[in-house]
């Protein structure tokens, strides 16, 4: 086992790209996207993540690691394509079709071929096996099919990608075991085997697990704004209970994960799952909600300059995928009582589809500060140049990052902490 083929180069096929090439494989990522693959062959990358950018680069001067448009043949094919939802929320697997379509040609008896990409529940049975079939293979004699699930948290990649445990179903017990021997040359972590479908069932209940215990908490948030209590307060007394881990509020669940995986559960099982539906509800109308008390916090004043601080999905990263916050300010612009200004220092322009101002613009005569990301930069927020430089120095903190408390001229309103309001 020696050539690895990975086939697409976004959040999770890059880094893995990269730990495969620095444990000695010779590693080819493809994508479909040029400028991706131009730059990566220069050992440059346009993905923010810790670390990364010296392990490829490291990669691609070692000659491990290179870029190509279309795959080529190898022992091993990784699949990381995205998944992402069509409107009525069902998974669209035409990446994952796409992409094993791509690699077929180049597949011969004994290979190994893994799909990371989180997929509904049966598609490496009744979705990828049948494409082998159809191409003359049988899927579980000439091949080791299997579903690794990724399972890292953006901004710990490198770490996790590593240390996490690993879970491995195979199409057979042999095609696991195949592929549980690829990871085991680069993951430190235990690597856990089984069929392909658990595997499938397992990492879409990992995020659900957290989706719907973030529910609980976004509801907790309000029911504690409508009853004149700190939730944060609560949250943390309840916590100290050994067997309570009440999750955050927050301005809603973004990333490609929790906001899109449990509706795979849903449309597998739309009777059952039921307190899966109802917390992708919750979640969802996080939004609204926000918007609903920057109204309140605005109200007396006839066209309020609000600024709205962070657009990603979450803190100290550039991914602004099914973000929250970026829901917030279009809901915001198209409001024609507000005048709205945007600053994210982690976001390019060419990301959204509006104007990003600077801090200094941003704040400069605002009347509410409203912040949606727990970037560091927010953390570090002080009193003084808030009060010395807005019209109205008063901050909406919704993901209770920033420490500021109402004090010298100051108010501040958290979403878990209306109480004042
Ligand atoms: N969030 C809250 N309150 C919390 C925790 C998170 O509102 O208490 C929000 C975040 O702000 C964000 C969203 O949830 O908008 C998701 O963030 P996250 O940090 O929980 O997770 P992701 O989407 O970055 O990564 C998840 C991880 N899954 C779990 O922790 C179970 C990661 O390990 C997976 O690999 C990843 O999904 C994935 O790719 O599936």
């Amino acid at each position: 086992m020696q050539k690895i083929c990975i086939i697409g180069l976004g959040y999770i096929g890059l880094p893995t790209a990269a730990v495969f090439a620095r444990a000695g494989f010779d590693v080819v990522g493809v994508d479909i996207n040029a400028q991706v693959i131009e730059l990566l062959n220069k050992g440059e990358i346009i993905i923010e993540e810790n670390g990364l950018p010296e392990v490829v680069k490291e990669a691609v001067e070692s000659g491990k690691l290179r870029a190509a448009l279309v795959p080529e043949a190898a022992d091993a094919f990784i699949i990381a394509v995205p998944t992402p939802v069509h409107e009525d929320h069902r998974a669209n697997v035409d990446y994952v079709v796409s992409a094993v379509k791509q690699i077929v040609p180049h597949v011969k008896k004994g290979d190994v071929v893994i799909v990371e990409s989180t997929i509904p529940p049966r598609t490496i049975d009744d979705v990828v096996a049948p494409i082998f079939k159809e191409a003359g293979f049988d899927p579980e004699k000439d091949i080791h099919l299997a579903h690794c699930p990724e399972r890292v948290l953006p901004g710990r990649i490198l770490i996790e990608l590593v240390e996490n445990a690993r879970i491995v179903g195979g199409l057979t017990p042999e095609a696991a075991e195949k592929a549980a021997d690829v990871y085991r040359r680069v993951v430190t972590g235990d690597i856990l085997v089984t069929e392909a479908v658990t595997a499938e069932m397992s990492k879409l209940m990992e995020n659900t697990f957290r989706d719907v215990n973030i529910a609980l908490a976004n509801e907790l948030s309000k029911i504690c704004g409508a009853l004149g209590v700190d939730a944060h307060k609560v949250i943390e007394l309840a916590n100290r209970h050994p067997r309570v881990n009440l999750h955050q509020p927050g301005p809603g669940v973004g990333g490609h994960c929790l906001a899109v995986d449990p509706y795979f559960i849903v449309e597998k099982a739309p009777e059952e799952a039921q307190i899966i539906k109802l917390s992708r509800d919750i979640n969802n109308s996080m939004p609204d909600y926000v918007v609903d008390q920057v109204l309140r916090m605005t109200g007396d004043i006839e066209k309020p300059t609000v600024a709205l601080f962070g657009l990603t999905y979450k803190g100290n990263i550039d991914d602004v995928r099914e973000s929250p916050a970026i829901e917030i300010v279009e809901k915001m612009i198209e409001n024609p009582r507000f005048d709205v200004r945007v600053h994210d220092p982690h976001v390019r322009g060419e990301q959204v589809k509006f104007p990003l101002v600077s801090f200094k613009d941003a704040i400069a005569g605002a009347h509410l500060v409203v912040v949606l990301a727990d970037h560091n930069e927010f953390k570090e927020l002080d009193n003084e140049t808030l009060v010395t430089r807005m019209a109205r120095p008063v901050v909406f903190d919704t993901k209770n990052c920033t420490g500021l408390s109402s004090e010298s001229g100051l108010t501040v309103h958290k979403i878990g902490d209306l109480r004042g309001l």
